[in-house]
């Protein structure tokens, strides 16, 4: 923990009253983001070089439930983590930045997630943000959404989305002190649109998004042009959402995530996400879309795609693609 970032949590949290409970307990849901957030302007605060929007993905992400221990335990999908594990380190180091304000203090920490966890599918967003919305529960502080969304950041970038359900935009401000750099809902109504996963690999990435984006940022030439690429992006989807456009949404994800994956492969070593199996559905999904068929595709630090699509296709989407998961992410 930096003096830095308990400085930014005793900020946010200044003021706030205390009500703690005996366990805290929150959902939220995972997010796959549409204009991509590739790259950090600020390590320690969590401070992205570009905004990004996303949708969240309703019912599927992680649910966490929290109380206050003699002993750290942590548990994943029913299963108790090593405290030396990554994936328990990272919670645990996240908590301790709340110590300023709640004493050094033990946690039980039960989360479980319905997507497979760190295979492209965001599941860090959902579940820092279920984290921070389940210590806001214990404590009873009764955090806004914008406040929750700036501390989930600190957990994890995409976390700042997964407060809220539905079209998101997190704006990546210009502020050092991060205080302008958080998520909001995007208002809609678009009940007909949709998001398949296709799941190509349920197994660990080689390279963390957080090892990746590093990466790309120090050694890849092209990622020069990905700041100005992903602020023309996010602006074009604003008004395909507004307008309900949905070719103009799809080609504009299509070509902001295959654009952030260009400037993977230049990065050296090389990053190389996709698997044999994933160039062979982007195959699939050009062959069905020269064929008239409205599919697009998007992929994170991951095999997996997504398809983007509208309810209007979704039979023929699904018989094309079978085993496809499908999503109606606003309701
Ligand atoms: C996104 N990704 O916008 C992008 C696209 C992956 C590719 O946000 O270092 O796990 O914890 O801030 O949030 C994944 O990055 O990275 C991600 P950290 P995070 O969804």
């Amino acid at each position: 923990m930096s003096e830095i970032q308990s400085q930014y949590v005793k900020k946010i949290l200044r003021g706030v009253g205390t009500a703690p409970v005996e366990c805290g307990e929150a959902f939220a849901p995972s997010n796959i983001a549409l204009c991509k957030y590739w790259g950090k302007r600020d390590p320690v605060l969590n401070l992205p070089v570009n905004s990004s929007l996303s949708v969240s993905l309703g019912k599927l992400g992680t649910r966490t439930a929290v109380r206050f221990a003699d002993r750290n335990r942590i548990e994943l999908n029913g299963k108790e983590v090593s405290p030396e594990d990554t994936f328990a380190v990272r919670i645990l180091e996240f908590l301790q930045l709340f110590f300023p304000m709640i004493g050094n203090v033990h946690f039980d920490v039960r989360t479980a997630n319905n997507i497979p966890t760190a295979a492209g599918l965001a599941s860090s967003a959902s579940g820092f943000a279920a984290l921070v919305l389940a210590l806001d529960n214990l404590m009873g502080w009764g955090l806004d959404r914008k406040q929750l969304s700036m501390l989930a950041r600190l957990g994890s970038g995409s976390a700042a989305r997964s407060v809220y359900d539905g079209f998101v935009c997190w704006h990546a401000g210009t502020r050092k002190d991060g205080r302008d750099s958080f998520a909001e809902p995007i208002s809609s109504d678009w009940k007909e649109f949709r998001i398949g996963i296709l799941e190509i690999s349920k197994d660990w990435k080689p390279v963390s998004s957080r090892a990746g984006m590093k990466r790309t940022v120090e050694t890849s030439e092209l990622y020069r042009s990905w700041p100005r690429q992903a602020a023309d992006d996010l602006e074009m989807l604003r008004l395909a959402i507004a307008d309900k456009d949905f070719p103009m949404l799809g080609k504009t994800a299509e070509n902001n995530a295959l654009a952030m994956h260009a400037t993977m492969l230049s990065a050296w070593p090389p990053l190389i996400y996709w698997q044999p199996e994933t160039i062979a559905q982007i195959h699939r999904v050009h062959q069905v879309r020269s064929e008239g068929l409205d599919v697009y595709l998007t992929i994170d630090a991951g095999p997996n795609l997504k398809l983007l699509f509208t309810e209007e296709t979704e039979k023929l989407v699904k018989s094309f693609f079978p085993g496809l998961q499908v999503i109606c992410p606003i309701d």
